[in-house]
């Protein structure tokens, strides 16, 4: 079975390392697995330059969950980090003092800035720099354009980048709205389309579904490839019980006029009758009562226990993903 999943950073690093142990050791496919493939395309939007290097918060979050050496606690980064480069950096006074880039971790960015500078896209820089490790996924940049997120926060239309509204200020600033800069001239990058369109089944993560879910399906092409394919499209609420179950998307949602809700998410992403995005919905067992918002709404719904707490509990949630999905 071939499965295409749209992720952000956290959140859905975790799903996709559920979805992996599902179908290698749960559910395997009489081959062990190997005839199954998961393709995540993920948030670019997140990204930037900072002391002449290309960060990609996104993907690196996926691949380190994945490799097995993220900072599990700390939710982003390398476990095991030092940070004294960053140390000198801030002796310096260049990058932003608030922004740690441990020393691993900057193993990973100067390869990709290196990558990027010898003229590859992200997307081949990303395939280059995944190879080191055993990931079992294809991971996929959503672009190789420069889309960056950024924030209006104020009525003259200032903008900060999303990462110092997000990191710095902890998403405190009231959000008036978010722009994907240069957004129309990109492009999906090569293989997204192809890895929607032909895929046996489409997830969306249980990530920010402004910035990061968002952000993926802005990019022209993207959703249009969503609302057609000829694969079934479930999504997992990022929601659970009125709150987010992790950073701040809350504020996100406040910013589009969307309430911090199981079923609101749902009605934002819309049914694929009518449009949107969306064959099904899992929702938290919290908030059961939101099935029936959501089957109103044309989209199938279950709610299934929704936190994952461990590599068993989010192969749970995967499998309860593919069974909404293909009953
Ligand atoms: N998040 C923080 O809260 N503080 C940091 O200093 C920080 C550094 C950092 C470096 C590399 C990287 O890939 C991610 C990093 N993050 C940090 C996480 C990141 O800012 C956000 O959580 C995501 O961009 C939101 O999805």
């Amino acid at each position: 079975m071939k499965i295409t999943v749209l992720s952000g950073g956290v959140g859905g690093a975790r799903f996709l390392r559920g979805l992996r142990h599902h179908l290698r050791h749960v559910h395997p496919d009489g081959n062990g697995g190997t005839t199954d493939s998961i393709t995540a395309v993920v948030n670019t939007g997140d990204d930037m330059w900072l002391t002449g290097l290309r960060i990609s918060p996104d993907l690196d979050s996926i691949m380190y969950t994945l490799a097995g050496a993220n900072d599990e606690e700390r939710g982003w980064g390398r476990i095991g980090e030092s940070e004294r480069v960053s140390a000198e950096l801030r002796a310096y006074g260049v990058g932003w003092p608030w922004f740690t880039l441990g020393d691993l971790d900057l193993g990973t960015h100067i390869t990709r800035s290196h990558y990027l500078r010898s003229g590859l896209p992200l997307s081949e820089a990303t395939a280059r720099i995944a190879a080191r490790w055993d990931l079992g996924l294809r991971l996929l940049p959503a672009t190789d354009d420069e889309v960056e997120t950024r924030v209006v926060i104020d009525d003259e239309g200032s903008t900060l980048h999303f990462q110092e509204w997000w990191t710095r200020h902890r998403a405190s600033l009231p959000a008036r709205a978010f722009l994907q800069q240069n957004v129309e001239a990109a492009t999906p990058a090569p293989g997204v389309l192809e890895a929607i369109a032909e895929a046996d089944l489409v997830l969306v993560a249980p990530s920010n579904p402004v910035v990061s879910i968002g952000t993926i399906l802005g990019i022209p092409g993207i959703r249009h490839a969503v609302t057609t394919a000829s694969a079934p499209v479930v999504g997992v609420s990022p929601v659970i019980g009125g709150a987010v179950v992790r950073g701040m998307a809350d504020a996100c949602l406040e910013a589009i006029g969307v309430a911090t809700a199981a079923d609101a998410v749902a009605l934002h992403y819309g049914s694929r009758a009518t449009g949107g995005v969306l064959d099904g919905w899992l929702v938290g067992g919290e908030d059961a009562a939101a099935v029936p918002v959501v089957l109103a709404a044309g989209i199938r719904a279950a709610a299934v226990p929704l936190w994952m707490r461990d590599l068993d509990t989010s192969a749970a949630i995967a499998r309860e993903a593919i069974a909404l999905a293909l009953p």
